[in-house]
């Protein structure tokens, strides 16, 4: 029986010591070990021991598993020491190689041009606000002087949700739910997205995007409307920019302007830029129409006000000299990376 357990000690020592894995080593386990082990059928023949001996041997048997189970951990550990050195190794990295490049990108065009028009803006004192794009009929046209059946609404037809609701066609229902609220005075810039109905060429689409403007308050001229204006153009587009008002017609100014601009490419002295003309048409304004501040909830015997809007993607067309506003929406990254 000694001699059993010597032998069998010892073959699995040497197995133990030719495992060359983890899994290796757990058939090395269960083949000694296990419930039928080589040591279990050992214990099995107990029965043969006379019974002054059994003690002796049972203590022979735990000691080999005591000594088996030791080398197996021992074994287990200096594997798994050996798989992560060669891990490791494998795994060497080259600090000084090239990274790999990450793309970065930037504004678009038209967001650029947007946040340098609200800078100068903040920087007199407005709020910069926005608003729903899905309004209803009452902000988008009747509060702001354009009732059903006005030819302005057929020049800004839209997609109606409902025949109250509809997609807006210019930025300003943010600004008459401003008026609305009764909180003076008002100083904001509402930029955003609009709709119309129109077909897509290089200077429409269905949706483009407006920045307008409103001051409202206790004695504004339109002396204040041409100060601001002034200022704007001049450092927006540059110190040596003059602006030019010319009598227009909106349903929601009165009395109403177009304003151009020298043009900034020539100077005034007309370029393929400005078409030979020296000028830029760049925007509309007006007084805000008495009807409108009424309407509104706001007395105009006491106050007056200004507006003013601006179509942004011709700005940024201009600024950045593309002559296609298509190029605006494709987002061509190689287009784009111009900018
Ligand atoms: C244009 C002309 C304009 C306004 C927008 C406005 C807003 C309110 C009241 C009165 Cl709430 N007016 N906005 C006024 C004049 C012109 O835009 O051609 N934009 C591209």
């Amino acid at each position: 029986m000694k001699a059993k357990l010597e032998q069998i000690t010892k073959v699995a020592l040497e197995a133990i010591e030719a495992a060359t894995s983890v899994d290796h080593l757990n058939d090395v386990k269960v083949s000694y070990l296990g419930k039928k082990g080589e040591l279990s059928k050992l214990l099995k023949g107990m029965k043969d021991v006379a019974p002054e001996d059994r003690p002796k041997v049972g203590q022979m048997v735990n000691e080999a598993r005591a000594k088996i189970e030791e080398q197996m951990e021992e074994a287990k550990t200096s594997i798994m020491k050996k798989i992560r050195e060669e891990k490791m190794k494998k795994e060497v990295i080259d600090v000084t190689l090239p990274g790999t490049k990450v793309n970065v990108g930037h504004r678009h065009p038209n967001q650029i041009a947007l946040e340098d028009l609200e800078r100068v803006f903040i920087g007199m004192g407005y709020e910069v606000v926005e608003g729903p794009e899905v309004e209803y009929d009452r902000y988008n046209f009747e509060l702001l002087n354009i009732p059903a059946n006005h030819p302005a609404k057929d020049e800004q037809d839209t997609f109606y949700i409902t025949k109250d609701i509809l997609l807006r066609t210019q930025t300003s229902p943010v600004q008459a739910r401003i008026m609305e609220t009764g909180r003076m005075p008002i100083r904001v810039l509402s930029p955003g997205r609009v709709f119309r109905s129109d077909e897509v060429d290089a200077t429409h689409s269905p949706s483009f995007h407006q920045v307008e403007g409103l001051v409202v308050d206790k004695g504004i001229t339109f002396a204040d409307l041409k100060g601001t204006l002034q200022q704007w153009a001049q450092e927006f587009f540059g110190p040596e920019t003059k602006v030019k008002f010319r009598p227009h017609h909106f349903p929601f100014t009165e009395p109403s302007a177009e304003v151009d601009i020298t043009c900034f490419k020539c100077g005034g002295k007309g370029c393929r830029m400005c078409k030979g003309s020296g000028w830029i048409e760049i925007l509309g304004c007006g007084m805000v129409h008495p009807k409108v501040l009424k309407d509104c909830g706001i007395d105009p015997e006491v106050y007056s006000g200004f507006a003013f809007g601006i179509g942004l993607e011709r700005v940024t067309l201009l600024k950045s000299e593309i002559d296609d506003m298509r190029l605006l929406y494709e987002n061509d990254a190689r287009f784009l990376k111009q900018f």
